[in-house]
């Protein structure tokens, strides 16, 4: 399916475009040649949108060609208590707080048995670092939500969780890793990974995991046939700098281990949280973000823009830009709508594949491991 850029950009005009940087980044991508993190810093300062976009489609295009995916799914957050207390975050929740919870394993599986989505495929089970669940529980989660639909493939626990779990259950992060795959652990979701700078880290998220224990964690992942996902948070208090460093991390990462199928740019929702004066990134930061993520990943397949962060509107225009997923159904999320999304908490299959063709592109259901699904 992954023809070289080439064949497919060749129609792009480099010529036209009006930014020189962005000319040469066409012209690498033209060429099969990778980017520099010069490269990658000019995508996000241009003022060539609309090159910039044009570059990242013709990419997109050259290896899935009028296709958009996405998946019937539901999100299930088991407990939003989290002793990790980021300053970015709107979710979590201390132990003694009214509205703190954490599901028993019969409530989860209860809340899979009666999804709304007729034909599930997936649960993405995310939750905070509790101080008092076992590993018992959460490979207990992962069974009991296996018995509610026999078939479903769980995309389980953040890189972070999975340190957190390990570090109370006293083993390493890989016998942890072992353990869950057993229990049913099909795929890991790529949140946790902020923004890959101690400066930031330190400021914004100082008790979670740094950049090195993230990668180092998915990369067992990798080793252990797990695939991941990865996202980048983005909009708040980083510099371009540090979003193209994240970014060329990732694509290191990927050249040793391999295992990333997605990149999610997460845009920075301020409602609700100590940053709430913030005015977060505007369209355009989005959609070259967008367009600059699959230009710089050339080594990751997938570029979801995440539909209840961006908008339904934003998500159609992202198509356009380089994105190639829109995750999913998910009936209700959490995270992002606590910090102020506007979205509705999930959509239905119908919706998703409109809004896939009024972007004037061809909607293709995918499953986990982004095979796709004949659709009756
Ligand atoms: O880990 C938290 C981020 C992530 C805010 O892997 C925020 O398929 C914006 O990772 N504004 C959760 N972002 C979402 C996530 C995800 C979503 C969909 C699919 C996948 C996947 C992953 O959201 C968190 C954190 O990085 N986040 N607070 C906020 N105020």
């Amino acid at each position: 399916m992954n023809k070289p850029a080439g064949e497919c950009i060749d129609e792009v005009a480099v010529d036209t475009m009006t930014d020189p940087a962005v000319r040469a980044v066409g012209e690498k991508v033209l060429s099969g040649e990778r980017l520099t993190p010069e490269d990658g810093l000019a995508c996000f300062q241009t003022k060539d949108l609309m090159g910039l976009g044009r570059i990242a489609s013709a990419v997109k295009g050259s290896r899935y060609g009028d296709k958009a995916f996405f998946i019937s799914n539901q999100h299930l957050n088991y407990t939003n208590v989290c002793e990790s207390r980021c300053r970015f975050c709107a979710f979590h929740r201390s132990p003694d707080a009214k509205d703190a919870h954490t599901y028993t394993h019969e409530e989860a599986a209860a809340a899979i048995a009666q999804s709304p989505v007729a034909h599930l495929r997936e649960v993405h089970v995310v939750g905070g670092c509790h101080p008092r669940l076992d590993l018992d529980y959460y490979t207990g989660l992962l069974k009991a939500l296996t018995q509610a639909r026999p078939g479903l493939k769980l995309k389980a626990f953040t890189a972070v969780e999975i340190d957190h779990m390990a570090k109370g259950a006293g083993i390493s992060s890989l016998d942890c890793l072992k353990q869950l795959k057993t229990a049913g652990l099909a795929a890991m979701p790529g949140g946790g990974a902020e923004v890959f700078s101690e400066r930031v880290r330190e400021a914004l998220f100082p008790r979670k995991i740094s950049a090195d224990r993230w990668l180092e964690i998915h990369g067992e992942a990798h080793k252990l046939g797990i695939g991941t996902n990865a996202t980048m948070l983005f909009g708040h208090m980083e510099t371009m700098e540090e979003r193209v460093m994240h970014l060329f991390r990732l694509r290191k990462q990927q050249d040793l281990t391999k295992g990333f199928r997605a990149f999610i740019p997460l845009p920075f929702h301020p409602e609700n949280t100590p940053l709430a004066h913030l005015p977060g990134p505007t369209g355009v930061d989005i959609l070259k973000t967008i367009a600059a993520s699959r230009l710089i990943l050339d080594n990751i397949d997938h570029i979801k823009a995440y539909w209840v962060m961006l908008g339904l509107k934003l998500t159609q225009t992202a198509l356009h830009f380089g994105a190639d997923d829109l995750e999913g159904t998910i009936v209700k999320e959490r995270i992002a709508h606590q910090a102020g999304a506007a979205t509705a908490p999930g959509l239905t299959r119908t919706r998703l594949v409109e809004m896939i063709q009024e972007a004037g592109l061809v909607p293709e259901e995918r499953d986990t491991f982004h095979q796709s699904i004949q659709t009756q």
